[in-house]
């Protein structure tokens, strides 16, 4: 039996078996303890369990700590601007839809400058997981309150301590009109961060994960210094994420079903009051992304028609134009 080339190279990638170096480049320069280490590996292991190509996957950040992250993780990756993650990611899936997606990014790169992309990518339901590492705070510039500061942080901007509420992205989120998935989890959860990871990984459309993080150097006292006191529930339903509770073994477990939209957003509104909700808030596998709904309607030429009709064009251009006569 002969085999043609592309059965071939189909064969030989689908039998490889990917391994956690794969998905490494240099050794991360994040501080002792600062949970992004943690984040960066839960990834690289729900990488390596998809056995997903390095090649077929970009990295995008914004600019912080946590978004060194493509330097670290061996795939494309994409540095960008403070804030402005979110709008290349757009570009990259509408230009390139047949790669995944990851974009990370800091409590202030997404809630803060990068706002306003936040809510609209949101909206566009673009295919990609969001992961935002939210350590309240500002810490590549060592120290400034964030919108998810605690009232009363004292930081760089905030001598005398934060004056506001903190914002809730988990209610912010939960207000946008096409939405498709939302969950949240701990850096110092390994198993429910990995096992979040993959089912936001399998969504069609856009999971946003909010990743609450540690970050000992400048909010050492942040998320109860992270022991086993936190105050969490999880939340469980056969369509959730398996409530795996490593260090927080006593909190309590939630029956929740994500489809409930009103459901969610009550626990949302309740989280900094009560107790932080992990798991799978929100769910809705109906929602056409972007590119289906940009593209539905398009005849979609092959890309070396394309690149024949973008030539045609650039020699109208050219001294001696082949299309002219004379
Ligand atoms: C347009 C612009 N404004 C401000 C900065 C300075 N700056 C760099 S990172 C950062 C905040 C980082 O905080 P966060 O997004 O929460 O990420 P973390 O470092 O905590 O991971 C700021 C204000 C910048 N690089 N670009
Ligand atoms: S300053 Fe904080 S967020 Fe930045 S690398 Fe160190 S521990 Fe992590």
């Amino acid at each position: 039996m002969s085999l043609d080339i592309d059965d071939y190279i189909a064969k030989e990638v689908h039998a490889c078996e990917y391994t956690l170096d794969d998905y490494t480049t240099e050794p991360a320069r994040w501080c002792k303890g600062c949970g992004a280490h943690g984040a960066l590996g839960a990834v690289q292991r729900m990488l390596r369990e998809n056995n997903e190509a390095p090649e077929n996957v970009i990295t995008v950040s914004g600019i912080g700590c946590s978004s060194r992250f493509p330097h670290y993780l061996k795939t494309y990756g994409f540095h960008t601007l403070h804030g402005r993650a979110l709008p290349v990611s757009v570009g990259v899936s509408l230009a390139r839809p047949e790669m995944k997606l990851l974009t990370v990014m800091g409590d202030g790169d997404c809630f803060s400058i990068g706002g306003n992309h936040w809510l609209h990518t949101l909206r566009y339901n673009i295919n990609a997981t969001v992961i935002i590492l939210d350590n309240e705070i500002y810490a590549l510039t060592k120290k400034q309150a964030s919108p998810t500061s605690r009232q009363g942080t004292m930081s760089n901007t905030s001598p005398r301590g934060s004056y506001l509420e903190p914002l809730n992205p988990l209610s912010i989120v939960l207000g946008v009109t096409n939405l498709s998935f939302v969950a949240q989890t701990a850096s110092w959860l390994p198993g429910h961060m990995q096992a979040t990871l993959d089912r936001a990984w399998k969504h069609k459309g856009l999971a946003f994960v909010r990743i609450l993080q540690r970050c000992p150097v400048f909010m050492p006292d942040a998320f109860s210094g992270a022991s086993a006191e936190f105050p969490a529930q999880f939340l469980e339903h056969c369509s959730g994420i398996t409530p795996d509770k490593g260090i927080l073994r006593n909190a309590p477990t939630v029956a929740h079903d994500p489809s409930d939209i009103n459901a969610a957003q009550k626990i949302a509104a309740n989280a900094h009051k009560d107790l932080e909700p992990l798991g799978l808030l929100y769910l809705n596998t109906e929602v056409p992304t972007y590119n289906e709904v940009r593209y539905s309607h398009v005849q979609q030429s092959d890309k070396f028609a394309k690149a024949e009709l973008l030539n045609q064009y650039l020699d109208s251009y050219a001294i001696g134009n082949p299309n002219e006569e004379g």
